[in-house]
């Protein structure tokens, strides 16, 4: 929920009005999404449907399964194992460990580890909130060429013909294919935001803008100028596959530099 190197700027935006209350989302940090991005929806390996938005594993509790300082590095590692929520939805099988290391910068590597006898498919996300100082004014560069659903044009693929592209209304693009990193100028906190990436073929950009961020209950009316969410993911058309006793790692790095003069 928080990270703010020496000398700089916090750079996780986090909602005033956040819930921190069980089974709710935290509106801010960086939400764990597993093992299904937005509503879960059928595929190859299951037909099920049922769930909660983005899956369960960011409004379950997390184990710390290691912490330790080195250097000026705090390394972090959470764990969750299946509960009887999970197999109630299908997921029986299944360990995840989210590996942070905080420093000057940050990384965070998402493992997932198929512990059955059966194949799973599933979509995960570091859902990233990051601060700005006022979204009308950021530029973001890294998707050019890059074909994205639009879920505010019903999910129509499209491909990203501008760059930087600057937001100028209610933006929520899962861009797929893609490893490439992503840079977010902020000329407001004078500040640019790098996300640099392994093993993740989408990354999602959203911010809700004001019309949606209205209807929110966890936002307060003007926070939606002050994040943007680039999300390290493998979902849609990455949906990952996960044979038995397999595992993948995703990971984020996340940089921060002052703006040239
Ligand atoms: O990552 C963007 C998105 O899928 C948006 O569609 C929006 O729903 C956002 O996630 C937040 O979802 P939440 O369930 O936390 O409100």
């Amino acid at each position: 929920m928080h990270w703010q190197p020496i000398g700089a700027e916090s750079v996780l935006f986090l909602s005033p009005r956040s819930d921190f209350a069980p089974g709710k989302p935290i509106r801010g940090g960086i939400p764990v999404i597993f093992p299904w991005f937005g509503p879960r929806t059928a595929n190859a390996l299951s037909a099920r449907t049922d769930g909660p938005a983005h899956g369960f594993a960011r409004t379950e509790d997390w184990t710390v399964a290691f912490a330790a300082l080195a250097g000026d590095d705090l390394h972090l590692t959470l764990t969750l194992a299946p509960n009887e929520a999970s197999r109630a939805l299908g997921f029986g099988d299944f360990q995840l460990a989210l590996e942070f290391i905080l420093g000057g910068e940050l990384r965070l590597r998402l493992s997932v580890a198929n512990t059955g006898t059966t194949p799973f498919a599933f979509e995960e996300a570091l859902h990233t909130y990051l601060r700005v100082g006022d979204a009308t004014q950021i530029s973001i560069s890294g998707f050019l060429n890059t074909e994205y659903l639009d879920k505010t044009d019903h999910l129509a693929r499209k491909l990203q013909t501008e760059d930087p592209i600057r937001l100028t209304s209610e933006t929520d693009r899962p861009y797929l294919n893609t490893a490439a990193t992503i840079s977010l100028t902020d000329p407001a906190l004078h500040r640019s935001l790098t996300v640099a990436k392994a093993n993740s073929q989408t990354t999602v950009l959203w911010n809700p803008w004001s019309t949606k961020s209205a209807t929110m209950p966890d936002m307060t009316p003007e926070a939606w100028l002050h994040m943007c969410c680039i999300e390290t993911a493998n979902a849609a058309d990455n949906r990952i596959t996960l044979a038995p006793q397999q595992a993948h790692t995703m990971e984020a790095h996340i940089i921060i530099a002052p703006l040239d003069s």
